[in-house]
């Protein structure tokens, strides 16, 4: 069996990658561990920013992954309870975002895939990836009913995630990893809570806090902890308590939690995004964290730069785009980190004290202050979460 392109896992940019190329007439064969019930059910980011929209605007396929999905007007951020306003719409001269949870992206993006003719194999395990480094590399795995499969192909997309095989597979030394731990702990909570009118960030003494809407009874909250603290920590009392003293909000109810986790607070980044014939795709070659909602972003945003290279590849022979991938990757990796970590510091710094210090939390706090006093602040700030 062969193809052009084997694509090895089915989140958000495996997904994005493989409706792309079977847009662009490039034959690709789409390989997940897990089963169709496992990826249709794992929630995770909410937020599809201007730049990716755009992105299925482009390939024509925002009428069926888009449709009813309502827009990310802005973002309310809460200082010690007092509501202070961004409205990214008029600061981004309407490039706004989508509000949409990525399970519903992920199905949409397998609908539009499968109705389009794709080749999504589910329960395909003990992927291995063969001979990168040289013309003609091959995928084998053993499918569902326990057969030992092989499909060769001309180029292999890494879209599985940050402990998937793609990038185990790439020999030591070859890549460079750059990985920052930012010393916080964060606890999230997905719970059957209405939604915020708009998505809302707390600053407060106890600690950072969020609120952001997942789908019309669902809501994300996420609490800032002691790094070394774990879900065992926080009892529902807890954790109800704290966030409707941070998020200034004490009529908040308290909803039945379907997903409690600690969020690894860790930024991570390889380069080049690339080894012969394997392209990183996603979280496969970096992690940001979410503060900022930018991981599947960037996911999406690499599906497009790697199809794009791909198309003229294979349909043309031109190796132009394939060559540049990892660099035109890497200037928006890096530029997301920096607006991630920059969101991160100052919205932790500037509320409890032991994180950082009095003297930095008077800075982060004018920080904060500068973007409702100045409107060029405001602008930057509305143009990183529109991305680009
Ligand atoms: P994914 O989504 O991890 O998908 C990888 C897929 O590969 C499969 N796989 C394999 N398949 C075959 N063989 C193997 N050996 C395999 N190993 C793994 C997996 O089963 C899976 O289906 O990576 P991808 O596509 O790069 O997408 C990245 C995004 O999922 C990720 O960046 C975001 O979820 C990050 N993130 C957020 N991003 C945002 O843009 N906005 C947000 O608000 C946001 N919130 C979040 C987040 C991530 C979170 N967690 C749990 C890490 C909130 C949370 C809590």
């Amino acid at each position: 069996e062969s193809t052009a392109v084997v694509i090895v896992g089915a989140g958000p940019a495996g997904l994005t990658l493989g409706n792309l190329l079977l847009r662009a007439g490039v034959e690709c064969v789409v390989l997940e561990r897990r089963s169709r019930a496992h990826v249709e059910e794992r929630q995770r980011a909410g937020v599809l920013d201007h730049a990716g929209a755009r992105i299925f605007e482009e390939w024509g396929l925002a009428d069926g992954v888009l449709a009813g999905v309502p827009g990310d007007g802005g973002l309310e951020i809460r200082v010690d309870g007092e509501p202070r306003y961004l409205d990214f719409a008029e600061l981004s001269g309407g490039r706004t975002g989508r509000l949409i949870p990525q399970q519903m992206l992920v199905r949409r993006l397998m609908g539009a895939f499968e109705e389009g003719g794709g080749d999504l194999r589910f329960d395909a395990g003990e992927v291995a990836l063969h001979g990168l480094d040289g013309d003609g590399p091959w995928v084998s795995y053993r499918d569902g009913g326990g057969v030992v499969r092989e499909i060769g192909c001309a180029y292999v997309a890494g879209c599985d995630g940050h402990h998937g095989v793609s990038r185990a597979s790439v020999p030591a030394g070859a890549l460079t990893t750059y990985s920052h731990d930012h010393g916080i702990g964060w606890l999230t909570v997905l719970a059957d809570v209405p939604p915020p009118r708009r998505p809302l960030m707390a600053v407060a003494s106890e600690g950072f806090a969020a609120h952001f809407p997942r789908g019309p009874m669902a809501s994300r909250f996420y609490l800032q902890c002691a790094p070394e603290e774990g879900v065992g920590d926080w009892g529902e009392e807890r954790i109800w308590a704290q966030l409707r003293s941070r998020l200034g909000d004490a009529g908040l109810p308290a909803g039945r939690i379907t997903e409690m986790s600690v969020v690894e607070m860790r930024s991570f980044v390889v380069d080049p995004m690339r080894f012969g014939r394997l392209f990183l795709v996603g979280d496969a070659a970096h992690i940001v964290t979410p503060m900022g909602g930018k991981g599947m972003n960037l996911a999406i945003g690499d599906a497009d730069v790697l199809a794009r290279a791909l198309r003229a590849a294979v349909r043309e022979g031109d190796g132009e785009g394939v060559a540049a991938y990892s660099a035109v990757c890497l200037r928006r990796v890096w530029n997301y980190q920096e607006f991630s970590r920059w969101l991160t510091e100052m919205t932790h710094d500037a509320g409890d004290v032991r994180v950082a210090g009095e003297f930095r939390r008077q800075l982060a706090r004018a920080r904060l202050e500068r973007l409702f006093s100045s409107g060029a602040a405001a602008r930057a700030f509305a143009d990183l979460v529109a991305g680009g």
